[in-house]
């Protein structure tokens, strides 16, 4: 049983980088704020009452406890197996850097430069020059990969490694979404031609629309990002865009890059092609990381706490017995044990709460909090009936079943409860969008917390205006991508900021 939440752990107390807050009761279950009156509160309380984070002493750095690291594992059994179909290999390359070889790429490095974190020191002497602490790995593996690659024989070459990466952010830290260490898994691809590469940007974005759409829940916009937006080093960027209609505000979920041939120049990664010439590799890179739980959270967390899909609970069914007074308390513990059984072995994530404790009430809140999609109740009456109670996480809803169709509606239940959050999360989504067309409309719609979808001429001095138009206390707005799936752009259509003739529909919007 995970029942990680100890005496008193409950609130968002915690190290000196958590809020204060009063501590309540150990007994007193329940969340203080509501997601639709303070999204933020609500936001920390969630994560922290059900116990995916506990806050650390250090600001933007937080504990990922079993709730939260279980999800990640299952994600990442899934990422894994399909890039294994791809051929991807695993590797591992070190957390440090020394800065001569972090400068190679020091033309779109020097925007991040204040997010670097140095190690200056081994004990109380200084190191003979600062090492620094990866906040992505190119520098790390670019020049092994020059080495690695000699001939044509050498490509493609895969690579994909999980690992932590650390970026000193300075803007407002939340847990999952802008953290200053994250885990990740970064994927780094060397090709013979622009045409493989290509291929695998796309391929590697579906696998991240399949983690959020069918593992997450969360409905998500394939695109490409604008010129401004994409990754300064490479040729173009993919994305994989959420929306929290909270606060609208737009999300990358995920980034896959075509780096073209422009890291392949800084670091002299070539090979010879079948006729004896050299030529340059194309690359790729691509990442998706711990910030896909935030997203997640947000998108269907309650005033109830955390909403969890069942392809992602590490918890699917909780089980609780509701021993009355006189009841038969062992026989009721026996037919628990049963129901879990039956369940584990037919491959569900089932668990007991026998907690003597805790009265079934508390459990109820408890397992709720913790946003397991299923519970099962097992008092006297259901025992006398041969049956068991289920109920629903996401909406509520109650069914008594016979104890023998157990595993049938249980699994037809966690189906429809993951199709269902989807759907939900869609029409939340799509109510949000709105289509524009003049500057008077998008400001409008921007103010409403929409994700605005305008007409574009897809000029970066345009963006940038924008940007300038709308600086202020929310932060900018900026175009999120330019979804793949175009509406109809009828002959005439102009450009919502410039006037001049559109050329695309582009998602615009604040952002995380
Ligand atoms: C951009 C690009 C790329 C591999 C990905 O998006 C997928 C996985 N990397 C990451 N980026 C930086 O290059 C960067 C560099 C420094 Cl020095 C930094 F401090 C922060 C950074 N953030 C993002």
């Amino acid at each position: 049983m995970s029942s990680g939440g100890g005496k008193g752990a409950k609130g968002g107390k915690g190290g000196g980088g958590g809020k204060k807050k009063e501590v309540k009761k150990e007994t007193k279950l329940g969340m203080a704020y509501k997601k639709d009156d303070n999204f933020g509160e609500w936001y920390s309380e969630v994560v922290v009452n059900s116990e995916m984070i506990e806050y650390y002493d250090i600001s933007g750095c937080y504990i990922l406890r079993p709730w939260a690291m279980e999800i990640w594992e299952l994600l990442k059994e899934f990422f894994d197996a399909e890039i294994k179909k791809l051929k991807l290999k695993p590797y591992y390359f070190p957390l440090f850097v020394t800065e001569n070889v972090l400068q190679k790429e020091k033309d779109h490095i020097e925007g991040f430069a204040p997010e670097v974190a140095w190690v200056t020191k081994s004990g109380k002497s200084d190191l003979e020059a600062p090492i620094a602490i990866r906040p992505t790995s190119e520098t790390v593996m670019y020049p092994y990969f020059s080495k690695w690659i000699r001939s044509h024989r050498d490509l493609p070459l895969r690579c994909n490694q999980w690992c932590n990466v650390v970026r000193w952010e300075f803007s407002n830290p939340t847990p999952f979404i802008r953290s200053r260490e994250f885990l990740w898994q970064e994927g780094h691809t060397a090709f013979a031609t622009k045409e493989e590469a290509d291929e695998e940007v796309l391929q590697i974005l579906e696998l991240y629309r399949r983690i959020y759409e069918e593992f997450l829940a969360v409905p998500v916009s394939k695109g490409r990002k604008s010129e401004m937006e994409k990754f300064a080093g490479g040729l173009y960027t993919t994305s994989v865009e959420a929306f929290i209609p909270n606060t609208g505000r737009g999300i990358q979920g995920a980034t896959s890059h075509c780096l073209g041939q422009n890291f392949a120049k800084m670091f002299d990664i070539t090979f010879e092609n079948e006729k004896g010439a050299r030529e340059m590799v194309w690359q790729n890179s691509w990442a998706y990381t711990t910030r896909s739980i935030g997203v997640m959270v947000m998108t269907h967390g309650d005033d109830k706490g955390l909403v969890l899909p069942p392809r992602v609970a590490p918890i699917q069914v909780i089980v609780i017995p509701v021993p009355y007074k006189d009841a038969d308390t062992t026989a009721i513990k026996e037919a628990c044990e049963s129901a879990v059984y039956t369940l584990n072995e037919s491959g569900f994530r089932a668990d007991l709460d026998t907690r003597e404790n805790y009265s079934p009430g508390w459990k109820y809140s408890h397992w709720e909090m913790k946003g397991v999609p299923l519970r099962i109740e097992i008092g006297p009456k259901d025992l006398a009936n041969q049956q068991v109670r289920i109920v629903r996480r996401d909406n509520g809803l109650k069914v008594d079943i016979p104890a023998a169709n157990l595993v049938e509606e249980v699994k037809a239940l966690l189906d429809e409860i993951q199709a269902n959050l989807l759907k939900t999360a869609k029409e939340k989504r799509d109510a949000c969008i709105e289509v524009i067309h003049t500057w008077d409309e998008f400001t409008t719609a921007l103010n409403n917390k929409r994700l605005i979808l305008a007409p574009w001429c897809d000029e970066e001095e345009v963006e940038k205006d924008v940007k300038a138009r709308t600086k202020g206390d929310l932060g900018a707005a900026k175009t999120l991508c330019t979804p793949f799936d175009q509406p109809e752009l009828p002959e005439g259509t102009l450009c919502f900021a410039s006037g001049k003739p559109a050329k695309k529909w582009s998602f615009w919007g604040r952002s995380y």
